[in-house]
């Protein structure tokens, strides 16, 4: 656990003692990520980053999505809505269940992996590991799909050793929506993450 510094420390304590000035700060324009300049096929990363959510506060350490707030803008061609496949790595020794809302996806592989994470690799917001797609030697779970896996899901589970593959397409509403670990005391303690997705007669206004 890392703590801010003092000159930060006392900003913020000065920041909080008198209320916060609205509507100061321009909206933030995220980078346009299109996808047919990358072939369809685009990697967003979730890292840790800095966004100053005030003029008048220090920055603040942040997961997201390229290490930014917002995250990218993903831009596709309408008529040709582009499946997403989000890469589920587990990196602990528990099964969780992960929940995307607002639409259904399919599972495209389950595969075994093995993974070491250096001193001091996982903290707070940081987290360094390296993956390594064989079995681990004491994994003895079989990591294949089930058959009641093999339809549209909105719920699926990534055990120890595992990285799980699913596509998605967004299709129906704009808006803010969550994916999350589907066991109660995780999704209340952080294994939560938002996205948006929005219609493109809203990207000019993103650009
Ligand atoms: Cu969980």
């Amino acid at each position: 656990m890392s703590h801010p510094d003092n000159s930060n420390m006392s900003s913020l304590t000065r920041a909080l003692s008198t209320p916060l000035a609205q509507f100061v700060d321009s909206l933030p324009l995220p980078r346009r990520l299109i996808a047919a300049d990358h072939e369809g096929r685009l990697v967003v990363r979730l890292r840790p980053g800095e966004h100053r959510f005030h003029r008048d506060l220090p920055p603040s350490r942040i997961w997201g999505y390229d290490g930014t707030v917002p995250g990218p803008t993903i831009e596709t061609e309408r008529g040709h809505p582009k499946y997403e496949v989000w890469r589920l790595i587990n990196l602990t020794g528990d099964t969780h269940p992960i929940h995307l809302h607002l639409d259904p996806f399919q599972i495209v592989s389950r595969r075994a992996m093995r993974y070491q994470v250096p001193e001091g690799g996982i903290q707070d917001v940081e987290l360094t590991a390296s993956v390594t797609l064989e079995p681990d030697p004491e994994d003895e779970l079989q990591h294949t799909i089930d058959d009641n896996e093999r339809g549209l899901k909105d719920t699926i589970r990534v055990n120890p050793h595992e990285i799980v593959e699913i596509a998605v397409r967004f299709t129906n509403y704009s808006g803010r929506y969550m994916y999350h670990c589907h066991i109660l005391e995780h999704e209340d303690r952080d294994m939560m993450r938002p996205f948006v997705t929005m219609p493109p007669e809203l990207m000019p206004f993103m650009a």
